[in-house]
């Protein structure tokens, strides 16, 4: 390695310890681990400071749905910063690149979806969209509507609000969240049903008793007391929780029956993610209110929003009196133009129905073949270009790893040895990749996570 190259990455990681704390990261261990410190990305791929070379497997967070280095997104940022670098909207203004967005997403969005509310990230979006249920239910003389539902394994960010409505347990201690007023209801996992005592019950019988437990919920609370139920259409960061065909259909029935807003979490599963630009299409989800980031800019600028169906924005349009919400940023003309373009050239390079198509039923044809056979694996799912590689100790029994084996931990950092980023969430690995991806870059993905699997195998004495 060159001296130079190398005496920088050292600087940078000295001052990374001194004075950066990283987000759901162990700051001590960290410190003594050390961290990496990625310079540079180019399509699929990212580059460290020491010049090694990554195929990212999952799009950043999630989120990079046209690839890094897309010089058309670059650009439009470039020229907005010059022309309107800043302004808000509190003061009876606009600017062209948030109205030309809001119209964009509108007639993108499922039906009935045509008033959008600007923020920042996911978790802004969702904090925004519990207090618009709030403000919906008090604006129609319910105001004792006020409990929010969400389901085990979800995340919905880290706000005060998004954090009390993620499912994901140890988000909740550090903080003594949740709030009062949020409840939770069980997720669609199948492939944990029988770990969690469920017996050994099929995916589409499994599902309704989920979306029965959602309505015995509703009944023990009082319907007149649920404001809402909160869900994303594939859960993400719970471990890719794909729900069996007949949860959604239920669950819409169930919110329409007993009065109870939809709120569905697009921010993983919006902007082609699943093959259809969001993940309500592809499950033919109506909800009333819709939260989205990551993959609206392709996160090349930090936005999101919050889409309100027909009887929300009504609420709105109609109440003669200021919404008092809004941040300083709420949107920002450069995440705006930004955004605008990342719709565009998803629409130029027709990445959603490349998504529905071709590359994600290739994706998954490829992961399948390759790691359904392997000893330490349990299940490969997914859909679109999301897939969930779950580990095990024996098949085909769908059974975990005790928990402190981390068995997950140990194939991601084979995956981080071996030139891929693989997320591990328990002893799920998970994939995203960037929709741009080629067919060759697929079988790379595929044949470094098998390497990866069958290094952690070789760990643990099972080949
Ligand atoms: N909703 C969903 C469904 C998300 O996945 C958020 C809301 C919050 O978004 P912000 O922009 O506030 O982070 C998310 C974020 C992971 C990981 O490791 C996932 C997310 C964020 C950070 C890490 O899988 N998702």
């Amino acid at each position: 390695m060159h001296e130079t190259t190398h005496n920088l990455t050292q600087h940078w990681k000295a001052l990374d310890a001194a004075h950066h704390i990283h987000p759901f990261s162990d700051a001590g261990a960290l410190v003594r681990e050390g961290v990496r410190v990625i310079t540079r990305a180019d399509g699929v791929y990212l580059w460290d400071s020491e010049g090694q070379r990554l195929i990212d497997g999952m799009s950043g967070l999630w989120c990079v749905q046209v690839g890094y280095g897309n010089r058309e997104l670059a650009d439009a940022g470039y020229e907005a910063l010059k022309t309107l670098p800043y302004y808000n909207h509190f003061f009876k203004t606009t600017n062209p690149w948030t109205v030309e967005l809001a119209a964009k997403l509108a007639s993108i969005l499922p039906a009935g979806h045509k008033h959008l509310l600007f923020a920042n990230s996911g978790s802004e979006a969702n904090d925004s969209a519990l207090k618009l249920i709030r403000y919906y239910w008090n604006r129609h003389g319910k105001p004792e509507k006020k409990i929010h539902l969400s389901r085990d394994y979800s995340y919905h960010g880290v706000t005060m609000a998004a954090a009390s409505l993620s499912g994901l347990t140890p988000m909740h201690p550090q903080w003594d969240l949740p709030l009062p007023g949020f409840a939770k209801v069980p997720a669609p996992y199948w492939f944990g049903a029988e770990a969690a005592g469920y017996g050994n019950i099929g995916p589409e019988e499994f599902g309704l008793l989920i979306a029965e437990r959602l309505e015995a919920t509703i009944r023990e609370l009082g319907p007149d007391r649920v404001a809402s139920f909160s869900a994303e259409p594939v859960q993400g960061a719970g471990g890719l929780i794909f729900p069996p065909a007949t949860y959604w259909p239920e669950v819409q029935r169930i919110c329409r029956e007993y009065d109870v807003l939809l709120h569905v979490d697009e921010v993983i599963t919006g902007f082609g993610r699943t093959g259809a630009w969001f993940g309500s299409q592809t499950y033919a989800i109506a909800p009333d209110i819709i939260t989205m980031a990551k993959g609206l800019s392709s996160g090349y600028q930090p936005i999101s929003a919050i889409s309100l169906g027909e009887n929300m924005a009504e609420t709105i349009l109609t109440a003669n009196e200021e919404l008092v919400h809004g941040f300083t940023y709420s949107g920002h003309p450069v995440a705006a133009a930004v955004s605008l373009r990342n719709l565009e050239v998803i629409e130029k390079l027709s990445l959603v129905p490349r998504v529905k198509h071709t590359i994600g039923p290739y994706f998954q044809r490829r992961l399948r073949e390759t790691l359904s056979a392997h000893p330490l694996v349990g299940e490969v799912r997914g859909h679109g270009m999301l897939a969930a590689i779950e580990l095990v100790p024996a098949k085909p029994a769908r059974r975990f790893f005790p928990r402190d084996m981390d068995v997950g931990t140990r194939c991601r950092n084979h995956c981080f040895a071996n030139g891929i980023v693989m997320r591990a969430i328990r002893d799920t690995m998970v994939l995203a990749p960037p929709l741009i991806i080629s067919e060759t870059e697929v079988e790379e993905i595929v044949v470094r996570a098998k390497d990866a699997i069958d290094r952690t195998a070789r760990d643990l004495g099972k080949s």
